[in-house]
C-alpha cells in the first residue's frame, strides 16, 4: 500500500485552488456509461476526486465494476465513500474510512468498521480517517445510518464533535446534510468547525447552485460534495459554475 498518496494530492490540491470539488457518483442510480463519461466529463472541469458509493448502495459487485469502469484513463483519484462494508471494493485509490460519530448505533461508529478493514488492507486502499457527520434529519444517511441528527442550527455541537475528532486522531471531517437535502450544512455551522478543526474539511449535501457553493467555501470548507445535481441531469452550464466558484485559484 502506497501511504498517503490520495492525502498528500489532496493538500497539494488545496494549495493551488481556494476549495476542491468532489463528485458522488451513486453506484445504484447511474450505469456504468454514464458514470465513466460522467467522471472524466468533471475532471476536465478540474474536480479533484471521484467519490463512489452511498449510504444505500450495497450491490458491491455492481459498484466493483463501476469503480473498475471509470477508473480506465482517469487521472484522478477515486475515493470510496461507503454506506456499509459492502461499500468495500478493490481498485479505487483511497476510501473515506468513516466513523459515524452520532450515530445512536454503535455498529456505524466502530462495528462495520472492524468488519471492513481487512478487506481495505487487502485490496490496498489507503484509508482516510474521517468523522462523518450527519446533520438534519429525513435523509437516507441519517436514516440507515441510525443518525440523531445535529440539528441544523446548533453549529456548536457539529464544531464539538469535529474537534472530538481531531483529538482522536481523524484528519478528515464530513458534514452531511444528506444525499438530495432540502437545505444544506450552514455556511455558520462551516465556520464554527473552522475554528477548531485542523484537518480537511469535507461538506456536502443538497448543494445545488454557485451562490450556497460559495459562501460555504468562504466559510472555510476545503472540498464541496456534488451528487444528486449531475445524477437528476443538471445543467451542465450551471454546474460549470458551481464548479468554478468552489476551485477559484488562490490569489
Ligand atoms: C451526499 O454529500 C453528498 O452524500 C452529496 O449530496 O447528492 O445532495 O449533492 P447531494
Amino acid at each position: 500500500m502506497v501511504v498517503n498518496r490520495v492525502e498528500s494530492f489532496l493538500k497539494s490540491e488545496l494549495k493551488r485552488k481556494n476549495a476542491l470539488l468532489f463528485i458522488l457518483i451513486d453506484s445504484e442510480v447511474s450505469n456504468l456509461k454514464a458514470s465513466s463519461k460522467l467522471a472524466k466529463d468533471v475532471e476536465k472541469m478540474g474536480a479533484s476526486a471521484i467519490l463512489v458509493g452511498g449510504s444505500s448502495a450495497t450491490d458491491q459487485i455492481e459498484m466493483a465494476q463501476v469503480v473498475k469502469g471509470i477508473k480506465k484513463g482517469l487521472k484522478i483519484p477515486i475515493i470510496l465513500f461507503p454506506g456499509n462494508v459492502t461499500g468495500v471494493v478493490p481498485d479505487a485509490d483511497a476510501i473515506l474510512f468513516s466513523s459515524l460519530m452520532n450515530s445512536e448505533n454503535p455498529y456505524f461508529i466502530t462495528q462495520a468498521q472492524a468488519l471492513g478493514a481487512p478487506n481495505v488492507l487487502k485490496f490496498g486502499l489507503e484509508p482516510l480517517p474521517t468523522a462523518y457527520l450527519v446533520i438534519g434529519d429525513g435523509t437516507s444517511a441519517w436514516f440507515i445510518g441510525s443518525a440523531r441528527g445535529i440539528p441544523f442550527e446548533k453549529p456548536k455541537i457539529a464544531a464539538a464533535y469535529s474537534l472530538a475528532a481531531q483529538f482522536l486522531g481523524m484528519r478528515f471531517v464530513y458534514l452531511e446534510a444528506g444525499s438530495g437535502a432540502k437545505t444544506n450544512v450552514t455556511p455558520e455551522m462551516v465556520k464554527t468547525v473552522r475554528h477548531v478543526f485542523n484537518g480537511f474539511l469535507i461538506v456536502g449535501g443538497g448543494i445545488k447552485d454557485e451562490k450556497t457553493a460559495e459562501s460555504l467555501v468562504k466559510a472555510g470548507a476545503d472540498a464541496l460534495v456534488i451528487g444528486t445535481f449531475l445524477e437528476k441531469g443538471g445543467s451542465i452550464k450551471k454546474f460549470e459554475k458551481i464548479a468554478k466558484a468552489i476551485q477559484r485559484s488562490k490569489q
